[in-house]
């Protein structure tokens, strides 16, 4: 019998289908009446016997219709058309992490890739090198989507993917009772950009039970090895997790040790030596007498340095500089004062406005900047639905008690004017290719945060970010930090700091709880070694306004 979870997962499946078709609007359609489906209360079959489907927020004739059919049916004639246009492998695509539609249609179209066996031998033949706008970084990402492969032994994930995979893993462990702490070390800890593999460190007294717990967590492809404090598995995306178990009054030096990275700990070592003292993963020792270890502050501090950030652990100058009292103040969570970026999503309601910003006051934001005009950076035109545009032109410069200001963004666009006349407060920038503008009066008003522009051609990746830290940093625009091939990485970020130009950490704002981008975005600014001062939304709401200003002065006189 169809059931409206059926129904909304057939809308679904023609929505994928007009994506990989090249449709514009369409897609759109579908999927808004499939969510609105699937939150009916009840049966599908009733609303229609009562002649009512098109009283469904979302469904109109032509879909109604079709409901009508699949209910009397069980099939839509439509869908079994458009499906036979697409080939399958195509659809699987599709589904690959990092693939969209509109890269599946290229790879399907321009490329005449078909299936995820056809990617892989393209990306193995490097057929996919130098073609426009899929860099060496989407080429890795596309790797890595498409599973354990003999290629994929020695290659590294993303920091986001890792990251994301093991907040899940910890999560999962820590509810299970048997761990009196976990935490993520290594690279991940250090927030490398890639990441090998993954190094959890726990204490407990019962390693075994760790261990079992571990095995057989979802998603565990396979036990490689087992000791009695060590543990490596593989997970069936093919990455490999390191889980070491030591009691609590190791944590610290343990935790110093598997973070890393191993440079930094062979310097720590010969100060250790100097010192009469030796470190290893078990505590900090002195002749056989164990004299700490239980805490990270412990083991630096008997080495006379200050506690090092993990992000800064390379050897790269950071031992010398906590040894002078010289590390940088680095940008921390607390610091991050508000939202410039929002992405309204295209079907946001006027509720979904409200629990955002309801969202950003428990996160203690001043402000929030939403997207309501331009084009996006992924080609698609900034669309939001009547609604909530209209509760966003409501609230647009004001602050509902305790509630952060709303200011609304135009994206790309080079007007300050939005929809039906809304005043725009400023601009979100995407470098577009060749260089840099040499004015910002082409893109009036006066905030500009750039992002760099993912379908740069990859060989012009280097010289073109260049040519926009520069602009960037000589045009008070800040560039975003983070995942992603549109954002800096740290090495980006640190090239901005030392020509005095600032940055902009993207929050996540009105992603799900568990979106990496803020965390990540984070720790690749403090890798950088940004400091609160060099990041524009650390600032506060008057110190933003102060940078709107000028604007606001130029068309009074105006
Ligand atoms: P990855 O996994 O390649 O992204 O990088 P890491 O830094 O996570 O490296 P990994 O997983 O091999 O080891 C985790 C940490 O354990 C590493 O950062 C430092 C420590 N470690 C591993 N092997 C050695 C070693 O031979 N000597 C020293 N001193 N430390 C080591
Ligand atoms: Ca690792
Ligand atoms: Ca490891």
């Amino acid at each position: 019998m169809p059931t409206n979870a059926e129904a909304a997962e057939i809308l679904r499946a023609i929505a994928d289908l007009l994506d990989l078709e090249g449709e514009r609007f369409k897609p759109e359609a579908y999927r808004r009446a499939a969510r609105s489906i699937e939150t009916l209360t009840e049966d599908l079959k009733a609303v229609a016997e009562r002649k009512e489907l098109d009283t469904i927020p979302g469904i109109g004739d032509a879909i109604a219709e079709k409901i009508q059919e699949y209910l009397k049916t069980g099939r839509i004639a439509y869908y079994d058309r458009i499906r036979s246009e697409v080939p399958p492998g195509v659809l699987e695509l599709m589904r690959l992490a990092g693939v969209g539609p509109k890269t599946a249609r290229r790879f399907w179209v321009e490329l005449h890739i078909t299936s995820p066996k056809e990617l892989r031998e393209a990306i193995d033949a490097h057929r996919l090198e130098g073609v426009s706008g899929i860099g060496p970084r989407k080429i890795e990402l596309l790797r890595s989507a498409l599973g354990p492969t003999a290629a994929r032994v020695g290659t590294r994930i993303p920091l986001t993917e890792a990251y994301a995979v093991a907040q899940r893993l910890l999560a999962a462990i820590r509810a299970t009772g048997r761990v009196e702490r976990i935490e993520a070390a290594g690279s991940l800890r250090r927030r490398r950009e890639t990441v090998g593999d993954l190094d959890l460190l726990a204490s407990s007294p019962d390693a075994k039970g760790v261990f079992d717990v571990v095995s057989g967590l979802p998603g565990v492809h396979e036990v490689l090895l087992r000791g009695e404090t060590k543990e490596t598995v593989r997970l069936d995306s093919g990455l490999q997790v390191d889980v070491r178990v030591v009691a609590s009054n190791e944590f610290g030096a343990a935790f110093v040790y598997f973070t890393g990275s191993k440079d930094h700990n062979v310097h720590l070592r010969t100060i250790a030596r100097d010192r009469g003292l030796k470190i290893n993963e078990y505590g900090i020792f002195q002749g056989e007498e164990r004299v700490g270890g239980a805490t990270e502050d412990e083991v630096y501090a008997a080495l006379k340095l200050a506690w090092i950030p993990p992000e800064l652990r390379e050897n790269r100058g950071e031992i010398e500089a906590a040894a002078a009292g010289t590390l940088p103040e680095l940008v921390t969570e607390r610091d991050v004062r508000g939202e410039l970026h929002w992405h309204v999503p295209p079907n946001a309601t006027r509720e979904d406005i409200e629990a955002t910003l309801a969202e950003a006051r428990r996160r203690r934001m001043e402000y929030v900047g939403a997207v309501v005009a331009g084009t996006s950076v992924e080609g698609g035109s900034v669309k939001i639905e009547r609604g909530a545009l209209e509760r966003l032109g409501e609230l647009h410069g004001k602050r509902p008690s305790g509630m952060p200001i709303v200011w609304l963004v135009g994206e790309v666009a080079g007007t300050g004017t939005g929809p039906e006349g809304m005043e725009l407060d400023y601009l979100v920038r995407r470098p577009t290719k060749g260089p840099a503008p040499a004015s910002r009066k082409a893109f009036l008003p006066t905030l500009v945060i750039a992002h760099l522009d993912p379908t740069a051609p990859p060989a012009g990746t280097d010289k073109e970010r260049r040519a926009w830290i520069d602009w960037a940093a000589s045009h008070d625009a800040a560039l975003e930090m983070g995942p992603g091939p549109s954002r800096l990485d740290s090495i980006g970020g640190g090239e901005v700091r030392a020509r005095n130009g600032t940055l902009a950490i993207p929050t996540g704002l009105g992603s799900s709880p568990d979106d990496p981008t803020f965390p990540v975005a984070l720790g690749l600014a403090r890798r950088a070694q940004a400091n609160a001062a060099q990041i524009l939304n650390a600032r506060s709401r008057a110190e933003i306004e102060q940078l709107l200003a000028p604007r606001a002065t130029q068309e009074r006189r105006g």
